[in-house]
């Protein structure tokens, strides 16, 4: 399959920001397949690298420490640590993880743009950015904020409006302000380095879209529907204060672009690994490179990454970028901002032990192909059913019924029935079907591989029922123990990748170590081998923990809509062109009281009251069925525009108007007198 004879693999996972923990949806998309291409790897006795580290610049972070009070780099340590401990919790060991806030980082990242920029690779522009005149800093999109063109929401940023999603530039922001200083920001030239990725259009063209119709489809349709609609100059430095400095004269108060120095930060934290050996990582054609990111990721790593690496020459290009689509929670798009997510240092407090369950089924319902959804209910039957039902138990049963009628060592096993050669038939099928799978970056299809072989030993412990057989025929039961042993030696080979947890716990159990070369062989283990004692692979999921884990959602859920409720009470809308003391002189305005209301037949929206104003009794047809019933209303004192002249409205003449309050959630409120008034008393 492979184009080359590569003689070492390197694998980079993306670089989380570091300015929040990591959820599912990256576990999901980025680092449980990275994880289970290199252990699958290393079991196939490849030389693998895995690098990774934390993305530790950009402008969320300034902004976020702004809002703490504290500096980025606290920002930075605190979340490079959680980030990095919940990795390791979860069994995710990086050879490296780095970070892009060290010196070697810095230092490697300003040598790549040196190079770049002695060589003539870069074009300058100047261009008008938005400056905050009482900070005398030039502000980056997000730091400007004001009121969305599209949906009306306050706080809109000047790249997107959270409230609707919609993608904004700071143009577009109605009443735009300095998150700085309130200020409202004015345009100021600037001058930027730009890498004009429109020269390298060709070459990718023939590199991606000729040399890589392998890659998977969406990442091959993104990288395609980019280089048709034409590369544009892409901007590789920003004024800000927090970053790497751009080290060319003139460029004071500017830095790298997170985008241009974070893919520099793969290879600096090699260097940082192996000062003396990572170019024969990164500088050897026979390296294969793999990025394993999430689809948002796809035009760094497929187009502008490559293009800075073929600027600088002398690095490998990325053989293969399995880019994954988005997971979902519970249905709704998993965000950082809004707190809907399940963070991967909080599952690994909240189900010690649990580790390879949420591995599993973040596989089992990995956004391969199409976004796809984890709920808690699925998550549980998944552990509850498969894992618990069909790996343990069938590893269970095999090794606690040697420990009863064989004092733990293996029997030797007699001569073989059809069941038994069918079952171990199945194998070698599974486990190159499974190698093929990992080795196309298909980790569900894998996984599913398997968990065959967990379902064939299961399937053939219970249809040959040893404890049954045991009371005539011992000798027989030796052979199904056999058999079922070294299925499950088995599985100790195939769940490495998957579940290495429970693989290691198997391998403690059976008290071998063995290879893939042993994977699918008749005899893995030896008779008269001693086993372990038994010990549970997997625990069950109890209803309670799943309900504490949805509480936990409904919770965000609920002060996700109170906070929404709250935001669309504020919105004001704005005065109404002045009128005159005689206009408003005209209006008789007057307390009434409701004697009876009834809905107009026909409408969803109209009541029909019938109202004492003191003067006189009247109809007053109102358009307030929607908020109100009418036995809300009779009996209540309100306010009316009693001198409007009339209408007619569904046939029914209206003689007045309900003053009604309406703010932004869009209900409408009738005014009631503070107190209980004589029915036509004026206002005014
Ligand atoms: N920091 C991750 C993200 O977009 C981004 C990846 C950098 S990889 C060089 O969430
Ligand atoms: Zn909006």
């Amino acid at each position: 399959m492979e184009k080359k004879d590569y003689k070492r693999t390197l694998v980079t996972c993306a670089l989380p920001y570091a300015n929040g923990p990591v959820h599912i949806g990256h576990l999901a998309g980025v680092y449980v397949p990275a994880d289970i291409y290199v252990r699958y790897l290393r079991m196939r006795g490849e030389d693998v690298l895995y690098v990774c580290g934390s993305d530790e610049h950009g402008v969320p972070i300034t902004i976020k420490a702004r809002q703490l009070g504290c500096s980025p780099q606290d920002i930075v340590d605190k979340y490079h640590n959680i980030i990095d401990n919940s990795f390791k919790a979860l069994g995710i060991n990086f050879d490296v993880y780095g970070r892009t806030s060290s010196k070697t980082h810095s230092k490697n990242a300003s040598d790549f743009f040196k190079k770049l920029y002695d060589e003539g690779k870069f074009i300058t522009r100047e261009s008008e950015q938005y400056f905050d005149p009482q900070a005398n800093t030039f502000l980056a999109d997000r730091y400007i904020v004001g009121t969305c063109p599209k949906c009306g929401a306050e706080g809109a940023y000047g790249d997107q409006c959270e409230k609707c999603g919609s993608t904004l530039s700071p143009e577009e922001l109605i009443n735009p302000k300095s998150k700085l200083s309130g200020a409202e920001p004015i345009k100021k030239k600037t001058r930027h380095w730009y890498l004009p990725l429109q020269d390298y259009e060709q070459w990718l063209r023939e590199w991606i879209l000729e040399g890589h119709k392998e890659w998977r489809p969406n990442v091959y349709g993104q990288v395609k529907s980019w280089l048709d609609g034409g590369l544009q100059p892409r901007a590789v430095t920003r004024d800000l204060d927090w970053g790497v400095p751009v080290p060319v004269e003139g460029a004071e108060g500017k830095v790298l672009y997170v985008w241009f120095d974070a893919p520099i930060g793969y290879i600096s934290n090699t260097i940082d690994l192996l000062p003396d050996s990572w170019e024969k990582w990164w500088k050897s054609e026979d390296t294969k490179l793999v990025h394993f990111i999430g689809k948002d990721n796809i035009v760094f790593h497929c187009i502008v990454f490559p293009a800075m690496l073929k600027a600088h020459g002398g690095y490998v290009l990325p053989e293969n970028v399995p880019a994954n689509e988005f997971l979902n929670l519970e249905g709704d798009k998993i965000s950082t901002s809004r707190g809907w997510a399940v963070w991967a240092h909080e599952y690994v407090q909240d189900f010690p032990g649990k580790e390879d369950a949420l591995r599993y089924v973040l596989t089992a319902n990995a956004p391969e192909t199409k976004d796809n959804d984890f709920s808690w209910k699925d998550f549980q039957a998944r552990n509850n059913s498969e894992l618990v039902a069909i790996f343990g138990n069938f590893v269970n049963r095999a090794v606690v019924l040697t420990h009863k009628y064989f004092e733990g060592k293996v029997p030797a096993a007699g001569n073989l029935q059809d069941v038994d050669r069918a079952a171990l038939a199945e194998i070698p099928a599974l486990r190159d079907s499974l190698a093929s799978n990992i080795e196309h970056y298909h980790f569900r299809e894998a996984l599913k591989d398997a968990m065959s072989i967990a379902r064939v030993g299961n399937k053939y412990i219970s249809d040959t029922e040893p404890w049954k057989v045991a009371k005539e025929d011992m000798e027989r039961v030796a052979t199904i123990l056999n058999v079922s042993l070294q299925i499950c030696a088995d599985l100790a080979i195939a769940f490495e990748p998957f579940t290495p947890f429970a693989a290691a716990r198997l391998r403690q159990m059976l008290d071998i170590e063995p290879g893939w070369e042993d994977f699918g062989k008749e005899e893995i283990i030896p008779a008269g081998h001693t086993l372990k004692p038994a010990e549970l692979l997997f625990t069950k999921v109890e209803d309670e923990q799943i309900d504490v884990q949805l509480a936990k959602l409904d919770e965000i859920r609920k002060r996700r809509e109170a906070e929404a409720a709250a935001e669309a009470a504020k919105a004001v809308v704005p005065q109404k062109a002045e009128c005159s003391f005689d206009d408003f002189e005209k209006m008789d305005i007057r307390t009434a009281t409701v004697l009876e209301a009834e809905r107009v037949p026909k409408t969803d929206k109209l009541l029909k009251l019938t109202i004492d104003t003191g003067i006189d009794k009247r109809t007053i047809v109102s358009g307030i069925a929607e908020y109100y019933s009418p036995e809300d209303m009779v009996g209540k004192q309100i306010c009316i525009l009693a001198n409007l002249a009339p209408r007619t409205i569904r046939g029914i003449e209206s003689k007045g108007m309900i003053l009604m309050a309406k703010q932004g959630d869009g209900k409408m409120r009738f005014i009631t007198p503070q107190e209980a008034l004589s029915n036509g008393a004026t206002i005014g």
